[in-house]
């Protein structure tokens, strides 16, 4: 497949997103803006295919997601695989945040109804952090990883009405406020996403001009 798309007569270099997770596709997006790179989607590709996070570390589901989505479409891509780490639950839900309701079709609403109730009757503050790694593959180059963390305490009611997923639990003690509370801007000046895509631009930037 291509690699260059012609807009207004400007040549970009595309680059894939390897989500399929709408919140994460917003903050990529918003904090690659001023790459001049042409950024899709797996559905702009008419790729819909689920990747298993079979691997024992955020690296690994990154590196997996990313691999497959470079199989699917043949041209650069990124993926991010993130993890809320709460230190009360011994780490949990971890490597396993999306999976962590049991229902089936289980929404962001299901993954923070359990995590409240597993925290029920433990004294608070429940310190927690988001840790997050980004992969980025590209034909015939290795996969390349970059990581971020942010610091936080989860509350036990929800507050805000941004981001997405345990967003509205996250509370940033410097900032007074969640994650939710804050608009996408000022989420992606200093969240785990930000932290690991900011280190990885130079990077992305570099492959796809060469
Ligand atoms: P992809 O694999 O398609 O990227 P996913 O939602 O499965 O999407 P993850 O495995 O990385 O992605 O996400 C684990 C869970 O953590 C999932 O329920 C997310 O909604 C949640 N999550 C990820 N990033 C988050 C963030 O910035 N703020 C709050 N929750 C987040």
């Amino acid at each position: 497949m291509n690699n260059i798309i012609n807009i207004n007569n400007k040549k970009l270099p595309r680059l894939l997103l390897a989500t399929t997770n709408a919140g994460k596709q917003r903050e990529l997006r918003s904090l690659l803006k001023n790459c001049p790179i042409q950024i899709v989607v797996p559905s702009d590709l008419g790729i819909a295919i689920e990747v298993p996070e079979t691997g024992f570390s955020y690296d690994e589901n990154a590196s997996i997601k990313a691999q497959a989505f470079l199989d699917a479409s043949g041209i650069a891509v990124v993926s991010d695989d993130t993890g809320l780490e709460v230190d009360a639950l011994n780490g949990a839900p971890g490597l396993h945040s999306a999976r962590y309701s049991n229902l089936p079709f289980a929404t962001d609403v299901d993954r923070r109804a359990k995590l409240l109730d597993a925290l029920k009757g433990i004294p608070q503050p429940w310190t927690a952090r988001f840790r997050c790694t980004v992969a980025v593959a590209a034909p015939g180059r290795e996969i390349q990883l970059f990581r971020g963390t942010v610091e936080g305490v989860i509350i036990n009611r929800e507050s805000g009405d941004h981001g997405f997923g345990y967003d509205r639990l996250f509370w940033i003690p410097e900032a007074g406020k969640t994650m939710a509370d804050l608009t996408l801007e000022e989420k992606n000046t200093f969240s785990h996403r930000a932290v690991a895509v900011k280190k990885a631009i130079p990077y992305i930037l570099k492959i796809l001009s060469e």
